[in-house]
């Protein structure tokens, strides 16, 4: 497995591949298909990161009070479960703005003397917030923050040899994926973590519709916000001439997958082309992108997941109201 050290704390690219040279490779196909789709990662530009920030304020939008809760709560629970010891190296991928993890670090910090931290993200904004935050407010952690797209580049994570690596992945993040996205993930993360390395995974539990619509519409319009500036960062960086006041944003819970969906609607019949990517498109009256899909999950689904990809379910916490569950996997 490749291995890539950097001095601590510098933000580096992945050497593999050049960053920037394949970004938005998928998008022409993605809106070319039917329905027409927009690939949920390029939400997570710099001002994408920030709106999500206010996303996780809102009254409405609970996952992250209720992730935030367990972690504060149950973090040493889960820690002792899985009897961790030794030299730990936490690895988050999708760190966003990382305030969730402080907590959970902490925890860790209370078993492993040596804690390495190596955020991932491909907001570069969001990580160089973030890791001067952590040296903050920690002063014996190493910082290794790290700019990668983790989804294409998962081989690539700088994983630790000498010690325990627990990788996060927060959020329900693996939500955003289509189900055989989530299985070629956490298969391809199976392969690259030892037998005695841990996932540390959360989910969002389904539950009331109302509940979830609420959440993906609140009334401040931060998701409004969001979804719209996704248009804009195509405006921005690939040429595209999306007309913004042109579009509604739509949230949905679809029964039939147990996915809330997120769509952006057009108003009319518009034509838009993406310059840099040589190509346009056609959107008809009212026609929709579908820009985000957000997976609930049962418990037993949860399992299931854990079980078919290699996985043994080491422990699981709810928050108080059972809105939502963090599972420890090695
Ligand atoms: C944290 C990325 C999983 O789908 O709930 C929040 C993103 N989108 N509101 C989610 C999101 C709209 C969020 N993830």
């Amino acid at each position: 497995m490749a291995v890539f050290w950097d001095s601590p704390g510098t933000l580096t690219e992945s050497r593999t591949t050049p960053h920037e040279a394949r970004e938005f490779e998928d998008l022409r196909e993605a809106l070319e298909g039917s329905p027409k789709r927009i690939p949920s990662k390029y939400f997570y530009d710099d001002r994408g990161s920030e709106i999500f920030s206010r996303i996780m304020e809102t009254p409405e939008y609970y996952p992250t009070r209720a992730e935030t809760e367990i972690l504060v709560q149950r973090s040493d629970r889960l820690l002792v479960v899985g009897g961790l010891s030794g030299p730990v190296h936490v690895v988050e991928l999708g760190a966003g703005d990382g305030r969730k993890t402080a907590h959970f670090l902490r925890a860790v910090q209370r078993y492993s003397a040596h804690l390495r931290y190596t955020p991932v993200d491909i907001s570069a904004g969001a990580l160089r917030e973030l890791s001067q935050r952590i040296k903050k407010e920690f002063a014996d952690i190493e910082v290794e923050p790290r700019v990668l797209d983790f989804e294409s580049k998962l081989e690539s994570l700088p994983l630790s040899r000498s010690r325990t690596n627990m990788v996060l992945l927060l959020g329900s993040s693996i939500g955003n994926w289509l189900p055989e996205e989530q299985s070629r993930f956490l298969r391809r993360l199976r392969a690259v973590l030892s037998s005695h390395d841990f996932l540390l995974i959360g989910f969002d539990l389904k539950k009331e519709a109302s509940i979830l619509i609420a959440a993906y519409n609140d009334a401040l319009g931060w998701t409004r916000e969001f979804n719209l500036n996704l248009l804009e960062r195509l405006n921005r960086d690939v040429g595209a001439n999306f007309v913004i006041d042109q579009f509604r944003h739509h949230a949905s819970y679809n029964p039939a997958t147990g996915a809330m969906e997120s769509w952006l609607i057009a108003q009319r019949a518009l034509t838009v082309s993406l310059r840099r990517l040589n190509f346009s498109i056609h959107l008809k009256a009212f026609e929709g992108i579908h820009v985000e899909t957000s997976w609930k999950y049962l418990p037993s689904e949860i399992e299931q997941l854990a079980h078919d990809h290699g996985f043994r379910c080491i422990a699981h916490r709810y928050d108080r109201l059972h809105r939502f569950r963090v599972d420890l996997w090695s």
